[in-house]
């Protein structure tokens, strides 16, 4: 096959991969991408003739596509995806693992023709903004359309990315195949996937193949797969930081700006912290990113992160003009919707948007659907895809090479009772401990028992590239190549404790703001409130909280920074329990941290 590289990328390596991966898919047709607005146009017209996406209303959603995938295909699939370093000690005992020769084979019989009567297109990327120190490059090769308009919206995808590239540039490749070839003449599925799946990563040669996925973080392989698993392993092994968490600048009225990242487990309201709009008169807030941070020690000794992505892919059910106006905002136009509800106007709908849903939907299943069915309309993990530019408070710095300093460093959880509202670790031993201790109570969003504790240490679980134990001794070396004053200052939120009548104590959303103003306070040098000290952290004085204006009463106060010691020694019982899986790859600092807060809570 004649492939057209002259006026594309002149890339020895790249050009020999592309031509090594036609000969083992067999594609009817190469289409090497530009990124260009006119190929996003012609590709979603495409998607609307072949019926996988659906043109939404212009008056209310102008630009906008629905699409449904297949039923078997909504979600990452956790249990399908290994890591593939040399040896299964390194991968962990929280990663699949299989022997990469192992893997390489049975991946190299299944990628066997299985392009055959698709187009193979080949989409160069950056993630992270052109010309930062921090950005990586990569080169997915797909044979589906879908991808590539999702990866046009959550990268920075194209000529520009190739002539960052040149000729000698480093690129991370990905594989990707839905796993359904077309024989001639056969018709084409609306979502084609397969029941065999495999998103695999090879963290040593820094390479991933995924097979049989249409979905998301399966298919989109610049995000979990290359901004979190690959790059995990390379910040490792180069000294930086490759995170699940989200970026936030906030300032106060004086004109003050400072920056936060914040780690959540999954159904703790993650994008909508990324884009909250403070109640606190004066307070403002901007959006680096709502899902991965890429962090390095600057020349000034601070910490440093940019947003890898270009583009949010975020859960719809529970997005509404209460819960996130900006994303509702961001979402009007020019967007991607997956899986979520069809109303008769063509315009969308989920749970959560409004109080009540429409009388007449097509639901995500692309079935009538009527409030008095007891199945949702829109899947769970639904999404919308958008550009990250659309966001009202998108951050002026979004686009800077330099990344934003950071000040302080958010770990949360969703905890009935043990954590209060906030507190702030003694130092960063500490609160690399409290990254590591991190856990959460399933939601129905979730798979698992309905209120079941999961542990998800720095909301990493399904995400890090190796040994989660060596990744936590990664994270104490990382406190060592500055000096401690210059160090971000480690919090734990908790929005989600509950008083004995079972309701929640805090109000949440834009209220949260009011503890990212204590925590501003903190940050300042020098800090500009006291703390008050407790057997798990610093807690805040009760009158150094902004309280105006909110109904909030003592009792819920007292409740909401209440800490029960017998709770916390059973927490105390049950992370030792968890740190026992790493074995010895669990560093000396998180067992001295596990003492230490055991004999604090002790009788
Ligand atoms: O299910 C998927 O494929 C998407 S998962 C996802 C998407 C955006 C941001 N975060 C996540 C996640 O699972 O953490
Ligand atoms: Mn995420």
């Amino acid at each position: 096959m004649n492939i057209a590289f002259e006026s594309w990328s002149q890339h020895p390596q790249l050009k020999a991969w592309i031509e090594e991966m036609v000969q083992l898919c067999h594609p009817k047709e190469v289409h090497l991408c530009d990124g260009s607005k006119k190929e996003y146009d012609t590709l979603c017209q495409q998607l609307v003739e072949n019926k996988m996406f659906l043109p939404l209303n212009p008056q209310k959603r102008p630009g906008s596509f629905w699409c449904v995938s297949h039923p078997s295909d909504v979600a990452r699939v956790e249990d399908r995806t290994f890591i593939c370093s040399k040896t299964a000690e390194d991968a962990g005992p929280t990663n699949h693992w299989k022997n990469p020769e192992e893997m390489k084979h049975i991946l190299t019989k299944l990628f066997q023709g299985c392009m055959e009567g698709r187009v193979m297109y080949v989409v160069p990327f950056s993630m992270g903004p052109y010309g930062s120190k921090l950005s990586l490059l990569g080169v997915q090769i797909t044979d589906s359309p879908y991808a590539v308009v999702h990866m046009y919206i959550m990268t920075r995808m194209g000529k520009e990315a190739l002539k960052v590239l040149g000729e000698k540039g480093e690129f991370i490749p990905g594989m990707h195949s839905v796993g359904m070839p077309l024989k001639p003449g056969e018709q084409d599925s609306t979502w084609p996937c397969s029941s065999t799946k495999y998103i695999v990563q090879f963290p040593e040669e820094r390479s991933i193949w995924s097979y049989g996925s249409g979905y998301g973080g399966n298919a989109l392989l610049g995000k979990k797969c290359l901004a979190l698993r690959i790059a995990s392993a390379k910040a490792r092994d180069e000294g930086w930081l490759a995170e699940h968490m989200l970026i936030l600048g906030i300032t106060n009225p004086a004109g003050e700006k400072k920056y936060f990242v914040a780690a959540f487990p999954s159904s703790c309201g993650k994008t909508n912290l990324a884009m909250i709009t403070p109640t606190m008169p004066g307070w403002k807030t901007e959006c680096v990113g709502d899902d991965i941070a890429w962090m390095r020690f600057g020349a000034d000794g601070r910490l440093y992160a940019i947003n890898p992505e270009n583009g949010f892919f975020g859960v719809a059910p529970g997005t509404s003009m209460l819960s996130n106006p900006n994303a509702m905002k961001t979402i009007q136009k020019n967007t991607l919707y997956t899986n979520v509800a069809l109303t008769e106007d063509y315009d969308v709908w989920w749970e959560g948007m409004t109080p009540n849903p429409p009388e007449k939907l097509t639901s995500w299943k692309n079935t009538p659907w009527t409030p008095k069915m007891s199945e949702p309309a829109a899947h769970p993990n639904s999404r919308f895809t958008v550009p990250s530019q659309q966001c009202p408070i998108i951050s002026p710095s979004f686009n800077d090479p330099q990344g934003v300093p950071i000040s302080g460093i958010i770990f949360g959880g969703r905890r009935a009772s043990l954590a209060p509202l906030v507190y702030e670790t003694f130092d960063w031993e500490h609160g690399v401990f409290i990254g590591a201790s991190l856990s959460s109570e399933m939601t129905a969003a979730a798979k698992g028992t309905i209120g079941q504790l999961r542990h998800d240490p720095f909301a990493m679980l399904p995400f890090c590239g190796y040994n989660m134990g060596d990744y936590f001794g990664h994270w104490l070396e990382m406190g060592k190549k500055t000096q401690p004053q210059k160090l971000p200052k480690v919090f734990h939120v908790n929005w989600f404790k509950k008083g004995a009548d079972g309701k929640f104590l805090w109000p949440g959303y834009g209220e949260n703001a009011r503890v990212l103003k204590w925590m501003f306070d903190r940050v300042s040098q020098p800090s500009r409130v006291e703390a008050k000290k407790t057997p798990i952290g610093l807690i805040p004085h009760l009158e150094d909280l902004d309280l105006q204006g909110l109904s909030c009463s003592h009792q819920q106060l007292q409740e909401l920074f209440s800490i029960d010691k017998e709770q916390w020694r059973t927490e105390v019982v049950e992370l030792k329990k968890y740190f026992k899986i790493f074995q010895k790859h669990l560093p000396e600092g998180i067992q001295r941290q596990l003492q230490a807060l055991e004999e604090r809570v002790g009788v």
